[in-house]
């Protein structure tokens, strides 16, 4: 039975291939299980970062078209968002030159093609249908221009929150939100959170609030009893004054699971509560911009 399909892309160096985890994560593609291989198994160190997207295929061209010259083709939603990410991180790497304007293409689609490193194309492309390939719904960008945001982050366990919110502001601004436009408060635990949170959101200065913090297990008196009102207080400060909240408080056993999530192994959390943050505005704008006449709907 066949399960899936991985295509290989060895890298020339280990520039080379910093620069292709830069772009995938800038262009949010979801992270898989990274690994490290050390030099004393197998004669020579090697790693691997995966990226997934939730459908992948095999297919065999004849004829090769022009737009199929590239080495991976992607297929997107809101492919001008796309391009925008993706003009940014070429941008910020000197490099504003390697990627092109979406065009038309003779399949009923739009395209562009990017090169984040020189000899490697990625083309993103969308069904121009808008019914076709794209999810029947509603859902949030991932641009954060003009967005403002809170970020609660607990000093409890400072050397995981501090990296949950390096990622954290790494994801809002390369998403395009603005430093002023981004007030951190800290707390002096995960306990202090929900309080900082609400208050934060009851101003009416922030679109988002985005909550990071660290609980170990081994190290907490009472773990389940605070977790629980941490998450709950979070929660019913996101549903009691309408705007969104996003989790980023870690539940680990250990301080090394901790550490992988906060931008090892498992990915930043940090990152992610932000991208959640970012979406979740969006997705609020749109159902906003979608209420009929005198309906109140706030954003
Ligand atoms: C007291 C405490 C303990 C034991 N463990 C943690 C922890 O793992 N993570 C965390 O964020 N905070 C912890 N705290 C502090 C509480 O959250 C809170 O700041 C204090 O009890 C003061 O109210």
């Amino acid at each position: 039975m066949i399960t899936g399909i991985t295509w290989i892309r060895p890298v020339s160096s280990a520039t080379e291939f910093e620069r292709l985890v830069s772009f995938f994560s800038a262009l949010g593609f979801a992270p898989g299980r990274s690994w490290d291989q050390p030099a004393e198994r197998a004669g020579v160190a090697s790693r691997g970062r995966p990226f997934l997207a939730p459908l992948g295929n095999l297919e065999l061209i004849d004829g090769e078209p022009p737009t199929m010259k590239t080495h991976l083709l992607v297929e997107v939603t809101e492919l001008d968002a796309v391009h925008e990410v993706a003009r940014r991180w070429l941008k910020q790497h000197g490099a504003e030159d390697r990627i092109e304007a979406a065009e038309e293409t003779h399949w009923k689609s739009r395209l562009f093609t990017v090169e984040p490193i020189p000899g490697f194309k990625v083309a993103f492309w969308e069904w121009s249908d808008p019914l076709r390939g794209k999810a029947v719904a509603l859902e949030g960008d991932l641009g954060a221009e003009g967005m403002r945001f809170a970020i609660v982050v607990a000093r409890w366990n400072a050397v995981i929150t501090e990296r949950l919110l390096s990622g954290a502001l790494d994801a809002l601004l390369r998403s395009g939100a603005r430093r002023e436009q981004i007030e951190i408060a800290r707390v002096p635990g995960s306990w202090e959170i929900p309080a900082a949170a609400r208050k934060l959101a009851e101003t009416g200065g922030f679109d988002a609030v985005i909550a990071l913090g660290c609980l170990l297990r081994g190290e907490t008196a009472h773990y389940e009893a605070i977790y629980n009102e941490v998450a709950r207080g979070i929660g019913q400060s996101q549903q009691e004054t309408g705007v969104p909240h996003s989790f980023g408080v870690l539940t680990c056993e250990t301080l090394e699971q901790a550490l992988d999530r906060a931008g090892l192994k498992g990915g930043n959390k940090g990152f992610e509560a932000a991208a959640a943050a970012i979406e979740m505005v969006s997705l609020a704008r749109k159902i906003a911009g979608k209420a009929p006449t005198g309906a109140a709907v706030s954003a």
